[in-house]
């Protein structure tokens, strides 16, 4: 399977999730259309619309983003910009004394075959930490704890946060409805 992004961390996560379906992975590093939208599926569907015919099929595309309750969702869909400008520092001190810190991640993950797009969802709920810890992962991996965990999600192997991750739920969807596609 062909996956557009230029996000290595992104990259890593996906090889190792579909490799459990025996899928490999060959990333291509297009320019992808993104439009404005508080719907990730939204501006996923159309990125990988706009890649039919020009991507080797099957090809996947994804969108994410950290949804902070407190915050009405934000960064959201604008999560990249975000982390790029202001990084997990702005964000905490955004949270600075916010008793909610609820969020999730969530995962768009737009799948293109026979000259269709077809879309899947993961999400992840847990909270902001009040410090950035950890350093594996990306993005805002340092400062998010999944529910049920103390640890941030920098602070666990690669492994165990693709058990439990918004990409893996997404991912593993996808993958299982191309694993019986191409049966
Ligand atoms: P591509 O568009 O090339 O795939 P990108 O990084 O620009 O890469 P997005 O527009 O989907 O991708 O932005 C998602 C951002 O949300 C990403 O840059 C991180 O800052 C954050 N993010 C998403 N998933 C994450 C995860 O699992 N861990 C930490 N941060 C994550």
């Amino acid at each position: 399977m062909h996956v557009v992004t230029r996000n290595q961390g992104k990259l890593r996560e996906i090889r190792a999730i579909v490799g459990r379906y025996g899928i490999d992975v060959v990333a291509v590093a297009a320019d992808k259309v993104e439009i404005q939208s508080d719907s990730l599926e939204d501006i996923v569907r159309h990125a990988a619309r706009a890649l039919l015919g020009s991507v080797p099929e099957p090809f996947a595309v994804e969108d994410s983003g950290l949804f902070i309750e407190a915050l009405n969702g934000f960064p959201g869909p604008y999560s990249s910009y975000v982390y790029r400008t202001i990084g997990c520092a702005g964000v905490l001190k955004l949270m600075d004394g916010v008793p909610n810190r609820r969020a999730r991640f969530v995962c768009a993950a737009a799948l293109g075959l026979g000259g269709e797009v077809r879309v899947f969802r993961g999400e992840v709920e847990g909270e902001v930490s009040t410090e950035a810890r950890g350093s594996s992962g990306f993005g805002f991996d340092p400062i998010f704890i999944p529910r049920g965990y103390s640890r941030t999600f920098a602070e666990m192997s690669l492994e165990e946060k693709c058990l439990i991750s918004h990409r893996a739920k997404a991912f593993s969807l996808l993958a299982e409805y191309l694993a019986a596609k191409l049966q």
